[in-house]
């Protein structure tokens, strides 16, 4: 294993939510942005992550003078708090401009809009000095097979990827690949996706991606081998950990809740690769239970922490000698109760 170093953690304002549902509305008020900063404060996370709007509300009724006054304003506040900037995300699924997808809508002025909407990112991500634009691409792909073209995507969302690597020399786009939800089907659903397409784009050294433990989940793979084969790229940029309980809606649970051993791997894949080396955070895109009362609103977070430094000390402790000769001996049954004895502690 190379050398244990330390890692950083972060999470965004929409990770303290307020309950709702599809079927019903939310069961804790709403929290202003200062508080929510203060907790992450108090809480000892590092940096937060932000989709535009989280860091200049109503962005799309605002100049861009404006934007970049609230953005060093909020600049000032972060570094107020010894609190960094993780990523900026444009947040392209909320406007009416993208009922039919962003930069792959069959509207030329809604990809315009989104394109826009991008450059604007990038703007607030260098006042907020981050080179990272995530790109959770949540309306791009089909409810129905026919309505689009799939080539014709590719190319779109190609065309999109260049102009933002055009606006700004040093941003670096992290793709986060998602395979459903709120789509049917999206069109970059995987890891392999997202690096495959960055090499059409005009600078692929550029394009990298983040990946979601639940968003891999969903496409029936393994979020540790989605993290050594985008390390094996050094493409991965940023990480979003929570669990999921199988093929389901996008549960966003605590990290580790539903399955220890996926989390364990998880962490393994990390350290085995030394993931933070380059600065790179731990993110945790977890959600409270809508069940969960206000005076216990953050314990998802604290837990999903708590939970990968213990997984950090059980990656750390692991008999991999004792691996090492069970592997070499092909005894995988061994290996199995190897590694649930260790975890069972
Ligand atoms: C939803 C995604 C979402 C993104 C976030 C950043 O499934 O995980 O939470 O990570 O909007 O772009
Ligand atoms: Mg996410």
């Amino acid at each position: 294993m190379p050398k244990p170093h330390v890692y950083k953690f972060c999470f965004g304002p929409w990770n303290i939510s307020e309950g709702q549902d599809p079927y019903g509305p939310t069961t804790r008020p709403a929290q202003t942005f200062d508080w929510k900063l203060d907790q992450l404060k108090k809480l000892g996370f590092d940096a937060m992550m932000f989709h535009d709007d989280d860091a200049v509300p109503d962005i799309d009724a605002k100049s861009d003078a404006q934007i970049r006054k609230e953005t060093r304003e909020l600049k000032k506040r972060l570094h107020d708090s010894g609190i960094a900037a993780e990523m900026v995300a444009p947040r392209l699924w909320f406007s009416p401009m993208t009922i039919d997808g962003a930069y792959t809508s069959n509207d030329p002025k809604s990809r315009k809009y989104a394109i826009e909407r991008s450059l604007r990112s990038i703007d607030i991500a260098n006042e907020l000095q981050t080179d990272i634009l995530v790109l959770w691409l949540a309306r791009e792909g089909t409810y129905l097979r026919e309505s689009k073209n799939g080539r014709r995507s590719v190319e779109l969302l190609v065309e999109a990827f260049d102009k933002m690597l055009a606006h700004d020399k040093k941003i670096r786009l992290a793709i986060e690949p998602k395979p459903n939800e709120p789509m049917d089907h999206a069109y970059l659903p995987t890891i392999g996706h997202a690096l495959a397409i960055a090499q059409l784009t005009r600078d692929p050294k550029r394009v990298g991606c983040l990946i979601e433990s639940d968003h891999a989940i969903l496409a029936g793979l393994d979020p540790a081998d989605e993290i050594d084969f985008a390390m094996a790229f050094d493409k991965l940029w940023s990480l979003h950990l929570n669990d999921q309980n199988g093929l389901k809606f996008d549960q966003d649970k605590p990290f580790g809740s539903s399955n220890l051993r996926v989390a364990f791997n998880q962490v393994r894949a990390l350290e085995r690769n030394s993931y933070g080396q380059h600065g790179e955070y731990v993110c945790f895109d977890v959600h409270p239970f809508r069940t969960t009362k206000v005076e216990h609103w953050l314990a998802h977070l604290d837990n999903s922490r708590r939970t990968f430094l213990r997984l950090v000390e059980k990656a750390r402790t692991f008999n991999e000698k004792q691996a090492h000769e069970l592997i070499a001996d092909r005894n995988y049954a061994a290996l199995d109760q190897l590694v649930l004895e260790h975890l069972m502690g």
